[in-house]
């Protein structure tokens, strides 16, 4: 068993969703937020067998796009910019950043 974890754009999350239910891979969809650009995101938390984890690298590669993202600079009048960007950055963003972890157990009661 393995446990996949796929951050990807809130844009794809939608279409990858369902291409998973399709495919019959059970997901659980959590609300995240980007380290960096301190943005919305989704993170995938997708348990299988070991023998599907290429089809499903595959899957997720096949609905997951790059794009280029704007980050807009935090406003000066703010009272506090520690730690915030302060200018305009463009950065790639995706298709998606997957980890794939061996799973110990997996119990389903
Ligand atoms: P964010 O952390 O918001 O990063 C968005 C994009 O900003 C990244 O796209 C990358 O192109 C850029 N970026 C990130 N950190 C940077 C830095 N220190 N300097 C310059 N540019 C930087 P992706 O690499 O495609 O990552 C998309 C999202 O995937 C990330 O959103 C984060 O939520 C997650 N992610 C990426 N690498 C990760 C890692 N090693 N561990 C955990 N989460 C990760």
């Amino acid at each position: 068993m393995k446990l996949i974890l796929a951050v990807v754009q809130d844009k794809d999350s939608s279409r990858l969703q369902e291409a998973l239910i399709d495919a019959d891979f059970h997901a659980t969809k959590l609300a995240t937020t980007g380290g960096f650009l301190r943005s919305g995101n989704t993170t995938f938390m997708i348990g299988t067998e070991e023998a599907r984890v290429d089809e499903l690298l595959q899957l997720i590669k096949d609905h997951c796009e790059s794009r280029r993202q704007v980050m807009s600079p935090i406003s000066s009048l703010d009272s506090n910019t520690d730690g915030y960007i302060t200018h305009p950055v463009e950065v790639e963003v995706g298709g998606a950043t997957v980890f794939v972890l061996d799973v110990d157990q997996f119990k389903h009661f």
